[in-house]
Protein backbone atom coordinates (compact mmCIF):
# COMPACT_ATOMS: atom_id res chain seq x y z
CA UNK A 1 0.00 0.00 0.00
CA UNK A 2 1.26 3.49 -0.95
CA UNK A 3 1.37 6.17 2.23
CA UNK A 4 -0.72 8.77 2.24
CA UNK A 5 1.52 11.88 2.00
CA UNK A 6 -1.22 13.58 4.72
CA UNK A 7 -0.92 10.46 6.80
CA UNK A 8 2.57 10.40 8.15
CA UNK A 9 3.74 7.55 9.45
CA UNK A 10 2.99 6.96 13.22
CA UNK A 11 6.10 6.62 15.60
CA UNK A 12 7.45 3.03 16.50
CA UNK A 13 7.63 1.67 19.76
CA UNK A 14 11.49 3.56 20.24
CA UNK A 15 9.76 6.44 19.34
CA UNK A 16 11.25 6.66 15.65
CA UNK A 17 8.72 8.15 13.30
CA UNK A 18 9.97 6.63 9.96
CA UNK A 19 10.46 7.85 6.90
CA UNK A 20 7.58 6.26 4.12
CA UNK A 21 8.43 3.28 3.12
CA UNK A 22 9.04 4.00 -0.91
CA UNK A 23 11.49 7.02 0.64
CA UNK A 24 13.54 4.68 2.77
CA UNK A 25 14.20 2.01 -0.28
CA UNK A 26 14.79 4.71 -2.20
CA UNK A 27 17.78 6.29 0.24
CA UNK A 28 19.04 2.34 0.63
CA UNK A 29 18.96 2.47 -3.83
CA UNK A 30 20.97 5.43 -3.44
CA UNK A 31 23.88 3.47 -0.86
CA UNK A 32 23.22 6.49 1.41
CA UNK A 33 21.50 3.79 3.75
CA UNK A 34 24.02 1.24 3.54
CA UNK A 35 21.96 -1.36 6.43
CA UNK A 36 25.42 -1.01 9.10
CA UNK A 37 24.44 -0.39 12.75
CA UNK A 38 27.26 2.38 14.20
CA UNK A 39 28.62 -0.89 16.03
CA UNK A 40 29.42 -2.35 12.74
CA UNK A 41 30.84 0.63 11.40
CA UNK A 42 33.61 0.73 13.92
CA UNK A 43 34.35 -3.23 13.85
CA UNK A 44 35.07 -2.48 10.07
CA UNK A 45 36.96 0.56 10.47
CA UNK A 46 39.18 -1.78 13.58
CA UNK A 47 40.00 -4.17 10.47
CA UNK A 48 40.48 -1.40 7.90
CA UNK A 49 43.23 1.18 10.16
CA UNK A 50 43.56 -1.50 12.93
CA UNK A 51 47.13 -0.02 14.65
CA UNK A 52 46.61 4.01 13.65
CA UNK A 53 45.71 6.03 15.72
CA UNK A 54 41.64 6.41 16.58
CA UNK A 55 41.65 8.71 19.60
CA UNK A 56 43.51 10.76 21.84
CA UNK A 57 42.08 12.08 25.15
CA UNK A 58 44.78 13.50 27.79
CA UNK A 59 47.90 11.22 27.92
CA UNK A 60 45.57 8.29 26.47
CA UNK A 61 45.64 6.87 23.23
CA UNK A 62 43.92 4.33 21.37
CA UNK A 63 44.36 2.67 18.31
CA UNK A 64 41.37 1.54 16.00
CA UNK A 65 41.62 -2.00 17.49
CA UNK A 66 42.20 -1.10 20.96
CA UNK A 67 38.61 1.23 20.54
CA UNK A 68 36.94 -1.40 18.89
CA UNK A 69 37.94 -3.94 21.70
CA UNK A 70 37.39 -1.29 24.58
CA UNK A 71 34.17 -1.02 23.24
CA UNK A 72 33.20 -4.86 23.32
CA UNK A 73 34.27 -4.92 26.66
CA UNK A 74 32.20 -2.38 28.29
CA UNK A 75 29.01 -3.44 26.25
CA UNK A 76 29.46 -6.82 27.76
CA UNK A 77 29.65 -5.08 31.10
CA UNK A 78 26.76 -2.62 30.58
CA UNK A 79 24.87 -5.71 29.64
CA UNK A 80 25.92 -7.24 33.46
CA UNK A 81 24.24 -4.30 34.62
CA UNK A 82 21.00 -4.99 33.00
CA UNK A 83 20.67 -3.22 30.51
CA UNK A 84 19.06 -4.07 26.59
CA UNK A 85 18.68 -3.09 23.42
CA UNK A 86 16.42 0.01 23.64
CA UNK A 87 17.04 1.26 26.85
CA UNK A 88 18.60 4.47 27.00
CA UNK A 89 21.16 6.00 28.55
CA UNK A 90 21.43 9.85 29.22
CA UNK A 91 24.91 10.63 28.80
CA UNK A 92 26.69 14.16 30.12
CA UNK A 93 30.19 13.60 29.84
CA UNK A 94 32.89 15.84 28.85
CA UNK A 95 35.38 15.64 25.96
CA UNK A 96 37.80 12.54 27.47
CA UNK A 97 38.72 9.21 26.22
CA UNK A 98 35.62 7.66 28.30
CA UNK A 99 33.26 9.10 25.53
CA UNK A 100 33.83 7.35 22.53
CA UNK A 101 34.21 4.10 24.31
CA UNK A 102 30.61 4.21 25.72
CA UNK A 103 28.91 5.75 23.00
CA UNK A 104 30.20 2.47 20.85
CA UNK A 105 29.56 0.20 23.54
CA UNK A 106 26.03 1.22 23.93
CA UNK A 107 25.37 1.39 20.05
CA UNK A 108 27.03 -1.93 19.66
CA UNK A 109 24.34 -3.36 22.03
CA UNK A 110 21.37 -1.58 20.75
CA UNK A 111 21.03 0.80 24.23
CA UNK A 112 20.36 4.48 23.10
CA UNK A 113 22.59 7.19 24.39
CA UNK A 114 20.34 10.59 25.15
CA UNK A 115 23.69 13.03 24.54
CA UNK A 116 23.52 16.22 26.99
CA UNK A 117 26.09 18.50 26.63
CA UNK A 118 28.56 19.55 30.18
CA UNK A 119 26.62 22.90 30.34
CA UNK A 120 23.47 21.78 31.29
CA UNK A 121 22.06 21.37 34.60
CA UNK A 122 18.95 20.44 36.52
CA UNK A 123 15.95 21.61 34.68
CA UNK A 124 17.50 20.51 31.40
CA UNK A 125 19.08 16.88 32.64
CA UNK A 126 15.91 16.52 35.09
CA UNK A 127 13.09 16.71 32.18
CA UNK A 128 15.31 15.20 29.92
CA UNK A 129 16.01 12.08 32.23
CA UNK A 130 11.79 11.85 32.49
CA UNK A 131 11.39 12.30 28.61
CA UNK A 132 14.10 9.66 28.12
CA UNK A 133 12.74 7.11 30.48
CA UNK A 134 16.43 6.48 30.96
CA UNK A 135 17.70 3.54 33.17
CA UNK A 136 21.30 5.25 33.71
CA UNK A 137 22.94 8.32 33.87
CA UNK A 138 26.90 8.53 32.61
CA UNK A 139 28.28 11.47 34.10
CA UNK A 140 32.03 12.65 35.08
CA UNK A 141 32.94 13.13 38.55
CA UNK A 142 33.91 16.84 37.76
CA UNK A 143 34.52 18.94 34.89
CA UNK A 144 34.91 22.71 35.10
CA UNK A 145 34.13 23.20 38.69
CA UNK A 146 31.45 21.34 39.04
CA UNK A 147 30.77 17.70 40.52
CA UNK A 148 28.01 15.96 38.53
CA UNK A 149 27.92 13.18 41.35
CA UNK A 150 25.26 16.41 42.92
CA UNK A 151 23.76 16.85 40.10
CA UNK A 152 23.11 13.11 40.02
CA UNK A 153 21.28 13.40 43.27
CA UNK A 154 18.89 16.09 42.21
CA UNK A 155 18.22 13.96 38.98
CA UNK A 156 17.82 10.99 40.41
CA UNK A 157 14.73 12.44 42.56
CA UNK A 158 13.39 13.00 39.77
CA UNK A 159 13.31 10.04 37.76
CA UNK A 160 11.99 7.21 38.51
CA UNK A 161 12.96 4.84 35.87
CA UNK A 162 17.07 5.93 36.61
CA UNK A 163 18.31 2.57 37.93
CA UNK A 164 21.94 3.22 37.53
CA UNK A 165 24.50 6.16 37.87
CA UNK A 166 27.60 5.39 36.07
CA UNK A 167 31.04 7.85 37.27
CA UNK A 168 34.00 8.24 34.83
CA UNK A 169 37.05 8.89 37.84
CA UNK A 170 36.35 9.14 41.10
CA UNK A 171 32.51 7.40 41.55
CA UNK A 172 31.92 8.57 45.37
CA UNK A 173 28.44 7.06 46.30
CA UNK A 174 27.90 5.77 42.61
CA UNK A 175 29.40 2.85 40.05
CA UNK A 176 32.67 3.43 38.55
CA UNK A 177 32.35 3.94 34.97
CA UNK A 178 35.68 1.87 34.79
CA UNK A 179 34.59 -1.13 36.50
CA UNK A 180 31.43 -1.49 34.37
CA UNK A 181 33.52 -4.42 32.24
CA UNK A 182 33.00 -7.86 31.32
CA UNK A 183 34.65 -10.27 28.98
CA UNK A 184 33.53 -9.67 25.18
CA UNK A 185 31.00 -11.76 23.72
CA UNK A 186 28.91 -11.39 20.72
CA UNK A 187 25.16 -9.57 21.05
CA UNK A 188 22.47 -9.42 18.10
CA UNK A 189 23.39 -6.74 15.61
CA UNK A 190 20.38 -3.98 16.10
CA UNK A 191 18.09 -2.85 13.39
CA UNK A 192 20.35 -0.16 11.49
CA UNK A 193 16.59 1.46 10.59
CA UNK A 194 15.70 1.67 14.31
CA UNK A 195 16.95 4.46 16.65
CA UNK A 196 20.90 4.85 17.28
CA UNK A 197 20.90 8.04 19.81
CA UNK A 198 18.95 11.13 20.49
CA UNK A 199 20.69 14.12 20.51
CA UNK A 200 19.07 17.50 22.42
CA UNK A 201 17.68 20.29 20.06
CA UNK A 202 19.85 23.27 20.07
CA UNK A 203 16.89 25.51 20.34
CA UNK A 204 17.87 28.97 22.32
CA UNK A 205 14.48 29.00 23.04
CA UNK A 206 11.87 26.42 25.01
CA UNK A 207 12.44 23.46 26.53
CA UNK A 208 14.87 21.33 24.64
CA UNK A 209 13.73 18.12 22.76
CA UNK A 210 15.16 14.37 21.55
CA UNK A 211 16.22 14.34 18.15
CA UNK A 212 16.05 10.35 17.31
CA UNK A 213 19.00 9.67 14.99
CA UNK A 214 18.83 6.18 13.27
CA UNK A 215 22.25 3.97 12.49
CA UNK A 216 21.44 4.51 8.91
CA UNK A 217 21.16 7.96 8.78
CA UNK A 218 23.68 8.95 10.97
CA UNK A 219 26.24 6.69 9.44
CA UNK A 220 25.33 8.58 6.23
CA UNK A 221 25.46 12.15 7.93
CA UNK A 222 29.58 11.31 9.38
CA UNK A 223 30.55 9.64 5.97
CA UNK A 224 29.27 12.02 3.55
CA UNK A 225 29.96 14.96 5.12
CA UNK A 226 33.48 13.92 5.64
CA UNK A 227 33.60 13.17 2.08
CA UNK A 228 32.40 16.36 1.52
CA UNK A 229 34.81 17.97 3.68
CA UNK A 230 37.42 15.77 2.34
CA UNK A 231 38.93 14.34 5.11
CA UNK A 232 40.78 11.08 4.86
CA UNK A 233 43.79 9.00 7.12
CA UNK A 234 45.46 12.32 7.44
CA UNK A 235 43.56 14.09 8.98
CA UNK A 236 43.96 14.97 12.90
CA UNK A 237 40.57 16.31 13.74
CA UNK A 238 40.37 18.31 16.90
CA UNK A 239 37.24 18.36 19.21
CA UNK A 240 37.24 20.98 21.34
CA UNK A 241 33.28 21.78 21.00
CA UNK A 242 31.58 19.14 23.26
CA UNK A 243 31.75 16.46 21.11
CA UNK A 244 27.91 15.40 22.21
CA UNK A 245 27.02 17.66 20.04
CA UNK A 246 26.06 16.82 16.62
CA UNK A 247 28.75 19.45 14.72
CA UNK A 248 31.54 18.24 16.63
CA UNK A 249 30.18 14.02 16.74
CA UNK A 250 29.45 13.61 13.04
CA UNK A 251 29.65 16.87 10.82
CA UNK A 252 32.54 15.37 10.17
CA UNK A 253 33.48 15.62 13.80
CA UNK A 254 34.76 12.35 15.74
CA UNK A 255 32.65 9.87 13.26
CA UNK A 256 33.37 11.39 10.02
CA UNK A 257 37.34 11.29 11.29
CA UNK A 258 36.64 7.67 12.23
CA UNK A 259 34.88 6.45 9.10
CA UNK A 260 38.29 7.55 6.81
CA UNK A 261 40.92 6.17 9.24
CA UNK A 262 41.78 9.38 10.63
CA UNK A 263 42.47 10.37 14.63
CA UNK A 264 40.36 12.31 16.79
CA UNK A 265 42.02 14.70 19.74
CA UNK A 266 39.42 15.37 22.49
CA UNK A 267 40.31 18.54 24.01
CA UNK A 268 38.37 19.71 27.12
CA UNK A 269 37.42 23.14 26.19
CA UNK A 270 37.65 25.55 23.27
CA UNK A 271 39.81 27.75 25.25
CA UNK A 272 43.06 28.93 23.44
CA UNK A 273 44.95 27.57 26.53
CA UNK A 274 43.64 24.18 25.92
CA UNK A 275 43.13 23.92 22.62
CA UNK A 276 46.51 25.75 21.10
CA UNK A 277 49.22 23.44 22.80
CA UNK A 278 47.02 20.24 21.38
CA UNK A 279 46.91 21.58 18.06
CA UNK A 280 50.80 21.89 18.48
CA UNK A 281 51.60 18.42 19.38
CA UNK A 282 49.47 16.39 17.45
CA UNK A 283 49.47 18.64 14.33
CA UNK A 284 45.64 19.29 14.00
CA UNK A 285 44.40 19.61 10.67
CA UNK A 286 40.63 20.41 11.14
CA UNK A 287 38.36 21.68 13.88
CA UNK A 288 35.01 23.26 14.50
CA UNK A 289 34.08 26.39 16.48
CA UNK A 290 30.81 28.23 17.39
CA UNK A 291 31.55 31.99 15.78
CA UNK A 292 31.93 33.39 18.99
CA UNK A 293 34.65 31.56 19.90
CA UNK A 294 36.61 32.64 16.72
CA UNK A 295 38.02 36.61 17.69
CA UNK A 296 39.14 34.49 21.13
CA UNK A 297 41.13 32.46 18.66
CA UNK A 298 42.28 35.38 16.98
CA UNK A 299 43.56 37.34 19.83
CA UNK A 300 45.55 34.50 21.03
CA UNK A 301 47.11 33.46 18.10
CA UNK A 302 48.80 36.88 18.88
CA UNK A 303 50.99 36.06 21.73
CA UNK A 304 50.40 32.86 22.19
CA UNK A 305 53.87 30.81 21.46
CA UNK A 306 52.10 27.40 19.99
CA UNK A 307 52.23 26.85 16.36
CA UNK A 308 49.02 26.41 15.33
CA UNK A 309 50.51 26.21 11.45
CA UNK A 310 48.89 22.64 11.13
CA UNK A 311 45.91 23.78 11.40
CA UNK A 312 44.22 23.69 7.46
CA UNK A 313 40.81 24.36 7.76
CA UNK A 314 38.21 26.40 10.57
CA UNK A 315 34.87 24.74 10.08
CA UNK A 316 32.36 28.12 11.74
CA UNK A 317 29.37 27.07 12.33
CA UNK A 318 26.12 26.68 14.82
CA UNK A 319 25.28 30.66 14.51
CA UNK A 320 25.83 33.07 12.07
CA UNK A 321 29.78 34.17 11.05
CA UNK A 322 30.06 37.44 9.52
CA UNK A 323 31.16 38.03 6.27
CA UNK A 324 34.17 40.51 7.83
CA UNK A 325 35.51 37.94 10.62
CA UNK A 326 35.23 35.24 7.48
CA UNK A 327 37.40 37.26 5.47
CA UNK A 328 39.67 37.83 7.99
CA UNK A 329 40.18 33.86 9.37
CA UNK A 330 43.30 33.09 6.66
CA UNK A 331 45.41 36.00 7.63
CA UNK A 332 44.71 35.76 11.22
CA UNK A 333 44.50 32.20 11.62
CA UNK A 334 46.75 30.72 8.77
CA UNK A 335 44.08 28.47 7.81
CA UNK A 336 40.78 27.88 5.12
CA UNK A 337 37.24 28.60 6.70
CA UNK A 338 34.57 26.54 6.06
CA UNK A 339 31.26 27.78 6.79
CA UNK A 340 28.41 25.18 8.02
CA UNK A 341 25.16 25.52 8.52
CA UNK A 342 23.79 22.36 10.30
CA UNK A 343 21.21 21.32 13.14
CA UNK A 344 20.45 18.48 15.05
CA UNK A 345 17.36 17.77 13.40
CA UNK A 346 19.74 16.87 10.47
CA UNK A 347 20.14 19.27 7.34
CA UNK A 348 23.54 20.16 6.98
CA UNK A 349 24.90 22.95 4.45
CA UNK A 350 28.80 22.93 3.98
CA UNK A 351 30.79 25.75 1.98
CA UNK A 352 33.05 23.81 -0.39
CA UNK A 353 37.26 23.98 -0.75
CA UNK A 354 36.48 25.01 -4.39
CA UNK A 355 34.04 27.69 -3.59
CA UNK A 356 34.52 30.85 -4.51
CA UNK A 357 35.89 33.06 -1.48
CA UNK A 358 33.31 35.30 -2.01
CA UNK A 359 30.99 32.47 -1.52
CA UNK A 360 32.87 31.13 1.41
CA UNK A 361 32.27 34.42 3.09
CA UNK A 362 28.79 35.84 2.47
CA UNK A 363 26.88 31.92 1.97
CA UNK A 364 26.37 29.40 4.89
CA UNK A 365 27.33 26.34 2.64
CA UNK A 366 24.70 24.42 0.50
CA UNK A 367 23.09 20.71 1.19
CA UNK A 368 25.34 17.87 1.67
CA UNK A 369 23.40 15.56 0.01
CA UNK A 370 21.99 15.55 -3.12
CA UNK A 371 18.49 14.19 -1.84
CA UNK A 372 18.42 16.80 0.63
CA UNK A 373 15.28 18.03 -0.56
CA UNK A 374 14.60 22.27 0.31
CA UNK A 375 11.31 24.56 0.36
CA UNK A 376 12.04 28.24 1.13
CA UNK A 377 8.27 29.41 1.86
CA UNK A 378 6.44 32.41 3.34
CA UNK A 379 4.53 32.74 6.11
CA UNK A 380 1.59 31.27 4.30
CA UNK A 381 3.39 27.88 2.90
CA UNK A 382 4.14 29.37 -0.27
CA UNK A 383 7.26 28.73 -2.08
CA UNK A 384 9.40 32.52 -2.23
CA UNK A 385 10.13 33.92 -5.53
CA UNK A 386 14.06 33.10 -6.20
CA UNK A 387 16.49 35.07 -4.28
CA UNK A 388 13.71 35.99 -1.36
CA UNK A 389 13.92 35.36 2.38
CA UNK A 390 11.70 32.55 3.38
CA UNK A 391 11.49 29.32 6.38
CA UNK A 392 13.84 26.96 5.35
CA UNK A 393 11.39 23.75 4.86
CA UNK A 394 13.64 20.26 4.65
CA UNK A 395 13.33 16.66 4.25
CA UNK A 396 15.76 14.74 3.57
CA UNK A 397 18.03 11.03 4.26
CA UNK A 398 19.26 12.39 7.52
CA UNK A 399 16.80 14.36 8.78
CA UNK A 400 14.28 13.39 11.26
CA UNK A 401 10.32 12.93 10.40
CA UNK A 402 9.02 13.14 14.13
CA UNK A 403 10.68 14.47 17.09
CA UNK A 404 10.71 12.19 19.98
CA UNK A 405 7.64 11.62 22.07
CA UNK A 406 6.43 14.98 21.27
CA UNK A 407 2.96 14.28 19.30
CA UNK A 408 1.84 17.87 19.94
CA UNK A 409 5.50 19.50 18.57
CA UNK A 410 4.93 17.16 15.52
CA UNK A 411 1.93 18.06 14.88
CA UNK A 412 3.14 21.86 14.07
CA UNK A 413 6.85 21.38 13.27
CA UNK A 414 6.46 18.81 10.22
CA UNK A 415 4.14 19.38 7.26
CA UNK A 416 1.80 16.33 6.09
CA UNK A 417 4.09 15.18 3.38
CA UNK A 418 7.08 15.60 6.14
CA UNK A 419 8.82 18.62 5.82
CA UNK A 420 10.46 19.85 8.86
CA UNK A 421 9.88 23.20 9.32
CA UNK A 422 13.29 24.74 10.67
CA UNK A 423 12.66 28.16 11.88
CA UNK A 424 15.32 29.44 10.12
CA UNK A 425 15.06 32.56 8.00
CA UNK A 426 17.25 31.83 4.57
CA UNK A 427 17.46 32.87 0.74
CA UNK A 428 19.36 31.35 -2.29
CA UNK A 429 22.10 32.27 -3.89
CA UNK A 430 21.84 31.76 -7.99
CA UNK A 431 24.79 28.99 -7.03
CA UNK A 432 22.26 27.09 -4.43
CA UNK A 433 24.46 28.42 -1.46
CA UNK A 434 22.03 29.75 1.55
CA UNK A 435 22.31 33.12 3.65
CA UNK A 436 20.81 32.21 7.15
CA UNK A 437 19.17 35.83 7.58
CA UNK A 438 17.90 34.97 11.16
CA UNK A 439 15.41 33.03 12.67
CA UNK A 440 11.28 33.36 11.45
CA UNK A 441 10.21 34.14 15.09
CA UNK A 442 13.36 36.22 16.11
CA UNK A 443 11.93 39.21 15.15
CA UNK A 444 10.95 42.52 17.47
CA UNK A 445 7.02 43.53 17.23
CA UNK A 446 7.87 47.60 17.23
CA UNK A 447 4.54 49.54 16.86
CA UNK A 448 3.03 46.96 14.14
CA UNK A 449 6.61 46.79 12.45
CA UNK A 450 8.35 43.31 12.24
CA UNK A 451 11.76 44.21 12.91
CA UNK A 452 14.56 41.24 11.99
CA UNK A 453 17.18 41.06 15.24
CA UNK A 454 19.81 39.87 12.88
CA UNK A 455 19.50 43.04 10.92
CA UNK A 456 19.57 45.17 13.65
CA UNK A 457 22.66 43.47 15.27
CA UNK A 458 24.38 43.56 11.68
CA UNK A 459 24.31 47.45 11.96
CA UNK A 460 25.37 47.40 15.19
CA UNK A 461 27.88 45.62 15.49
CA UNK A 462 29.44 47.42 11.99
CA UNK A 463 29.88 50.41 14.28
CA UNK A 464 33.57 50.72 15.64
CA UNK A 465 32.66 50.99 19.36
CA UNK A 466 30.97 48.07 19.09
CA UNK A 467 32.66 44.26 19.73
CA UNK A 468 29.67 41.96 20.22
CA UNK A 469 25.70 42.80 20.24
CA UNK A 470 22.47 41.47 21.14
CA UNK A 471 19.40 42.62 19.91
CA UNK A 472 15.93 41.65 21.88
CA UNK A 473 12.26 43.17 22.40
CA UNK A 474 11.24 44.49 25.63
CA UNK A 475 8.16 45.12 26.68
CA UNK A 476 6.53 48.77 25.43
CA UNK A 477 5.80 50.49 28.53
CA UNK A 478 3.30 52.74 26.66
CA UNK A 479 1.54 49.71 24.06
CA UNK A 480 1.09 46.47 23.51
CA UNK A 481 3.85 45.98 21.67
CA UNK A 482 7.62 45.74 22.05
CA UNK A 483 10.77 48.22 21.42
CA UNK A 484 14.09 47.30 20.24
CA UNK A 485 16.76 46.77 23.10
CA UNK A 486 20.51 45.69 21.94
CA UNK A 487 22.90 44.69 24.29
CA UNK A 488 26.30 45.60 23.60
CA UNK A 489 29.75 44.34 24.30
CA UNK A 490 31.97 47.66 24.21
CA UNK A 491 35.02 47.29 21.83
CA UNK A 492 37.14 49.36 24.20
CA UNK A 493 36.37 51.40 27.33
CA UNK A 494 32.88 52.25 26.47
CA UNK A 495 29.59 51.52 24.61
CA UNK A 496 28.38 53.83 22.30
CA UNK A 497 25.58 56.23 23.62
CA UNK A 498 22.04 55.53 22.41
CA UNK A 499 22.19 58.79 20.43
CA UNK A 500 25.46 57.55 18.42
CA UNK A 501 23.92 54.26 17.62
CA UNK A 502 21.15 55.85 16.20
CA UNK A 503 22.80 58.56 13.99
CA UNK A 504 25.50 55.80 12.64
CA UNK A 505 22.61 53.84 11.55
CA UNK A 506 20.24 56.18 10.08
CA UNK A 507 23.70 57.77 8.36
CA UNK A 508 23.74 53.79 6.86
CA UNK A 509 20.37 54.89 5.64
CA UNK A 510 18.51 52.57 7.75
CA UNK A 511 14.87 52.74 8.27
CA UNK A 512 13.86 54.93 11.48
CA UNK A 513 11.64 52.12 12.64
CA UNK A 514 14.65 49.90 13.10
CA UNK A 515 16.66 52.45 15.53
CA UNK A 516 17.33 50.97 19.09
CA UNK A 517 15.09 51.99 21.61
CA UNK A 518 17.71 51.17 24.25
CA UNK A 519 21.41 50.20 25.04
CA UNK A 520 22.98 48.24 27.57
CA UNK A 521 26.30 47.67 27.92
CA UNK A 522 27.67 44.10 28.78
CA UNK A 523 30.68 42.41 29.63
CA UNK A 524 29.88 39.70 27.89
CA UNK A 525 26.42 37.75 26.28
CA UNK A 526 25.03 34.85 27.77
CA UNK A 527 25.64 31.66 26.36
CA UNK A 528 24.10 28.00 25.69
CA UNK A 529 25.45 24.93 26.14
CA UNK A 530 27.25 24.90 23.04
CA UNK A 531 28.17 28.66 22.96
CA UNK A 532 25.16 30.79 21.01
CA UNK A 533 24.00 33.84 22.66
CA UNK A 534 21.42 32.78 24.46
CA UNK A 535 18.35 35.34 23.89
CA UNK A 536 15.84 33.62 26.44
CA UNK A 537 18.44 34.29 29.47
CA UNK A 538 19.07 37.90 27.77
CA UNK A 539 15.73 38.87 27.32
CA UNK A 540 14.80 37.94 31.20
CA UNK A 541 17.39 39.53 32.47
CA UNK A 542 16.08 43.11 31.46
CA UNK A 543 13.08 44.90 32.59
CA UNK A 544 10.55 46.72 30.24
CA UNK A 545 12.18 49.77 28.04
CA UNK A 546 12.27 53.04 30.05
CA UNK A 547 12.11 56.55 28.09
CA UNK A 548 13.90 55.85 24.85
C1 LIG B 1 23.97 23.29 15.09
O1 LIG B 1 22.93 22.52 15.50
P1 LIG B 1 21.87 22.92 16.62
O2 LIG B 1 20.84 21.86 16.57
O3 LIG B 1 22.56 23.19 17.91
O4 LIG B 1 21.25 24.31 16.17
C2 LIG B 1 20.61 24.44 14.93
C3 LIG B 1 20.26 25.88 14.65
C4 LIG B 1 19.82 26.11 13.23
O5 LIG B 1 18.47 25.78 13.04
C5 LIG B 1 20.13 27.58 13.07
O6 LIG B 1 19.12 28.33 13.68
C6 LIG B 1 21.39 27.76 13.84
O7 LIG B 1 21.41 26.73 14.82
N1 LIG B 1 22.60 27.66 13.01
C7 LIG B 1 23.11 28.68 12.27
C8 LIG B 1 24.27 28.17 11.66
N2 LIG B 1 24.41 26.88 12.04
C9 LIG B 1 23.39 26.59 12.86
N3 LIG B 1 22.68 29.94 12.07
C10 LIG B 1 23.43 30.73 11.26
N4 LIG B 1 24.56 30.30 10.65
C11 LIG B 1 25.02 29.04 10.81
N5 LIG B 1 26.15 28.63 10.20
O8 LIG B 1 24.14 24.43 15.48
C12 LIG B 1 24.89 22.64 14.12
C13 LIG B 1 24.74 21.30 13.81
C14 LIG B 1 25.59 20.71 12.91
C15 LIG B 1 26.60 21.45 12.33
C16 LIG B 1 26.76 22.79 12.64
C17 LIG B 1 25.90 23.38 13.54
Amino acid sequence: MTQNAATPPAPRPSGLTPWPEETAARYVAAGHWDGRTLGTCLRDWARQYGDRTAIVAGTERLTYRELDARADRMAAGLADLGIRTGDRVLVQLPNNGAFPVLFFALTRLGAIPALTLPAHRITEIGHLARLSGAVAYVIADEHGAFDYRELAVAVQAQAPDLKHVLVAGDPGPYTALAKVDGEPRTFADPDPADVALLLVSGGTTGVPKLIPRTHNDYGYNARASAAACELDAATVYLACLPVAHNFPLACPGMLGTLSVGGTVVLCPSPAPGDAFPLIEAERVTHTALVPPLIPLWIDAAEWDPADISSLRVLQAGGSKLSADLARSIPDDLGCAVQQVFGMAEGLLNYTRSGDDADIVAVSQGRPLSEDDELRIVDADGREVAAGEAGELLVRGPYTLRGYYRAPEVNATAFTPDGFYCSGDLVRRLPSGHLVVEGRVKDTIDRNGESVSAEEVEAHVTAHPKVHRCAAVGVPDPDGEGERICVVVVPDGETAPTLQELRAFMLERGVASFKLPDRVESATDLPLTAIGKIDKRSLRAGLGPCGQA
